[in-house]
Formats: C-alpha cells, structure tokens, sequence
C-alpha cells in the first residue's frame, strides 16, 4: 500500500469517501502539530532569554513574539508555485517555514544578542542563516532570518522539525507590513513610485534605528556606576 506520505494530497482528498479523507488527514494533522510543538519550544527558549537579559540589562530584548502556521492552502500553494511535489514528505523537505516566528525588537544590537544566544543552544541545529539587516533586500527589506531544525519530544520519540525565525526592530516590522500591503494590494496606481518611496522610506528607518541605538548606548554610558 502506498505511504500516506508520499501521497498527493490532492489524492488524499477523497471527497467520496470522507471517512478515507479523515483517516488520511491525521498524518496531516499530526505533522502540524509538531511544527507547532516545535514553534512553542523556540518561543520558550527566547522568552527564558527575554527573563534572563532584561534582569540584566534593565530592559526587555524584545518587545513581542508573533507565532504562525503557514495555512493548508499557502503550503499547497508555495509547493505548487515552487514546483515541488504536493505531498507530506514534500512539506518536510522542501520548507523551511510551515512553523514561524517573528521576534520584534526595540534595537538592532538586541537582535544579533538573541540571535546568537538562540543559536548557541546545543539542541538546536542552524540550518539557514540569512542576513537581510546587513545585507537588506534590493526594496528595503531588513531582517534576520534564522532556520533551525528543533527537537521535540513526544510519548515515544524524538524528532526535529524546522522554524523559521525573522527577527526584525518595530521599525523594520513597521516597513515590511506596509510594503507587504502594497505588494499583495491589487489595482495600485503607479507601484515604481510607491515602491521608490518605500525604498527611501527603508534607509531611513535604518538610520533611525541605528541613532536611536546610538542615543540608548549614551545613555548607559553615562548612568553606569
Ligand atoms: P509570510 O506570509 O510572511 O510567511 P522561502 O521562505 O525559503 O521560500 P525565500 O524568499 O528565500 O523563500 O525566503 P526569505 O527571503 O527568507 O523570505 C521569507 C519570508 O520573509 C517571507 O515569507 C516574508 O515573511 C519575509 N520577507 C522576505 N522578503 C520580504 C520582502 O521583501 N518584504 C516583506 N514584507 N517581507 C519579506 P512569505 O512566504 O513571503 O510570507
């Protein structure tokens, strides 16, 4: 019999047949649910880090955590517009952002300390690194991003799922809720020259964040003992 895994899951959804469907839809449903165990598992590792360094800085490291599960249809989707197979194997090769995290903080020095605290962890295996805060993106896009295979641990085994983790200043996240507006918004009249303001709009934020950093890192300096 073939493996539900490497079923297509167009094939999976067997609409004569529903109690088939329910039946195949739990190794589904059983995967989503490790990425998501996997997600919590992240989530708690950075909120100990949070505890950690705001005793001893004095201040928070990050201002929020959002957590998302790429939806049945995106994953269908990306794996179709990716040009991979539509299956569950497929799901767990070819992405790396079924489970995602977007760590929002004040100062772009707090990013590269949680960053690199995340990944000093020895249970944790760094799978991507990319660099959009050095490096930004062609339109203004900055954000680190981190890909991390993550154990989990469930009644009888261990396993690793992957989370992508995107940590960006409020300024930054600020940015890219816009621009990713503008980008999905259909009929926009004259997108060269939104997309012109948005890449303006982008190196100024960064200037800010950086003077903004600036001025925090006086201010410590001269309140230290
Ligand atoms: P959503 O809804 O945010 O999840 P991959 O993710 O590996 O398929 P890629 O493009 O190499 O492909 O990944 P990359 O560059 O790490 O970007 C993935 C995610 O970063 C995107 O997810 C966005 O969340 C964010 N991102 C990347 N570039 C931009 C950008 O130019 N503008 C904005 N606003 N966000 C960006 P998704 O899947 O697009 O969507």
């Amino acid at each position: 019999m073939e493996d539900v895994k490497d079923m297509s899951i167009d094939s999976l959804l067997d609409i004569d047949h529903p109690e088939r469907y329910l039946e195949r839809a739990r190794p589904f449903a059983e995967l989503m649910m490790e990425y998501e165990c996997a997600m919590l598992e992240v989530k708690t590792k950075l909120e100990v880090l949070n505890a950690e360094m705001s005793l001893r800085n004095a201040r928070n490291p990050f201002e929020s955590i959002k957590s998302r599960l790429k939806k049945p249809a995106s994953i269908i989707e990306k794996l179709k517009r990716c040009g991979y197979p539509v299956s569950l194997k497929s799901i767990e090769e070819n992405l790396n952002d079924i489970a995602g995290l977007r760590v929002i903080c004040s100062f772009p020095d707090d990013i590269y300390s949680l960053a690199d605290s995340l990944c000093a962890q020895d249970d944790l295996r760094l799978v991507l690194k990319k660099d959009y805060i050095q490096n930004p993106k062609e339109n203004g896009y900055r954000s680190l991003h981190l890909v991390l295979d993550v154990p989990i641990f469930l009644l009888n085994q261990k396993k690793y799922r992957r989370v992508e983790v995107q940590f960006r200043t409020m300024a930054m996240d600020f940015w890219a809720s816009l621009e990713h507006k503008v980008r999905y918004k259909k009929n926009v009249e004259n997108t060269e020259k939104l997309n012109r303001e948005l890449k303006e709009c982008a190196d100024m934020i960064a200037l800010a964040d950086e003077r903004m950093m600036n001025i925090r890192t006086q201010l410590e300096n001269d309140n230290k003992i």
